[in-house]
């Protein structure tokens, strides 16, 4: 059998699950949101991390219900979330997106149903696309204008990797930077790195956006990302990627 009907399989099975990482608010360090991270818990093979299916799913297609799956199971859980809690602002859910599903006019209608369905409101939901992501498609302004029309945050997840340019930050209305963990990790060593991320949070402010640090493993690391402007920071020194239930047992807890 082909692992691409074991991702047939495992949809139909509900054999998906996602994981959470905390990000993190480094003025006062309270939980801004979680990052929604998928898995797969196969029956024989134990636990699948994304970078192992996810680019067959793309290839095949298989990325537009699974996604779509990961948007409805991320809304309907993020609803539960600190619910009867009283004043203050509940934590967003971020779901990364692939570029299959960026195209094309599917989107605002599924995040639509997912929304709908679960009763969360379009501020809590933040969507995380990449550069690479956004190459293919000459609807993808309009479509990402709609969205954050609807109040919906847009990240722009992996920054500085991947085909980077001003452009992309002009034509889509991004509420958020997400600093690759490749700068991030060499901050510690390297004086162009801290340039960068400095940089890019600047650049940020300006054009009305908040820089996240991704992959802060160490407190000296948070320091740097601090002192060198980035609003939010996420990474194993905040939590590791965790399920729901591990959260709670855990100090980056859901309330
Ligand atoms: O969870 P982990 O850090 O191992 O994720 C590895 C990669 O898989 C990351 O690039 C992440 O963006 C991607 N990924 C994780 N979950 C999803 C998802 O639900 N949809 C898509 N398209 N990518 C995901
Ligand atoms: O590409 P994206 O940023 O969506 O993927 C997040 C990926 O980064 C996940 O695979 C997650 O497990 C991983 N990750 C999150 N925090 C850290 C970290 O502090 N260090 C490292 N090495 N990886 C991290
Ligand atoms: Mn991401
Ligand atoms: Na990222």
């Amino acid at each position: 059998r082909t692992l691409e009907a074991d991702l047939v399989r495992a949809l139909r099975q509900g054999e998906f699950v996602l994981y959470y990482q905390p990000q993190i608010d480094l003025r006062d360090g309270h939980v801004n949101g979680y990052e929604a991270l998928l898995r797969w818990q196969h029956p024989v093979r134990g636990l699948i991390p994304p970078d192992l299916f996810i680019p067959l799913a793309e290839e095949t297609g298989l990325i537009v219900p699974i996604g779509d799956w990961v948007l409805g199971e991320a809304c309907r859980e993020a609803a539960t979330w600190c619910a009867g809690t009283a004043g203050g602002v509940l934590p967003k859910v971020a779901v990364n997106l692939s570029a299959r599903q960026v195209a094309g006019d599917a989107l605002p209608i599924t995040v639509a149903r997912a929304l709908a369905a679960s009763g969360l409101e379009a501020g809590r939901l933040e969507l995380e696309i990449t550069e690479s992501a956004l190459l293919e498609d000459g609807d993808a302004a309009r479509i990402l204008a709609g969205l954050r029309e609807l109040g919906i945050s847009i990240a722009l997840d992996d920054f500085g990797t991947g085909f980077a340019s001003l452009s992309t930050l002009r034509r889509f209305p991004f509420s958020k930077i997400k600093v690759d963990r490749s700068f991030v990790r060499d901050m510690a060593t390297s004086p162009e790195a801290r340039a960068i991320v400095q940089g890019v949070s600047e650049l940020a402010q300006r054009l009305g956006m908040v820089t996240t640090a991704e992959g802060l493993e160490t407190t000296a690391l948070v320091e740097m990302a601090r002192e060198l402007g980035c609003n939010e920071g996420q990474g194993y020194y905040f939590g590791r990627p965790a399920p729901v239930a591990r959260l709670h047992a855990s100090a980056a807890t859901i309330c």
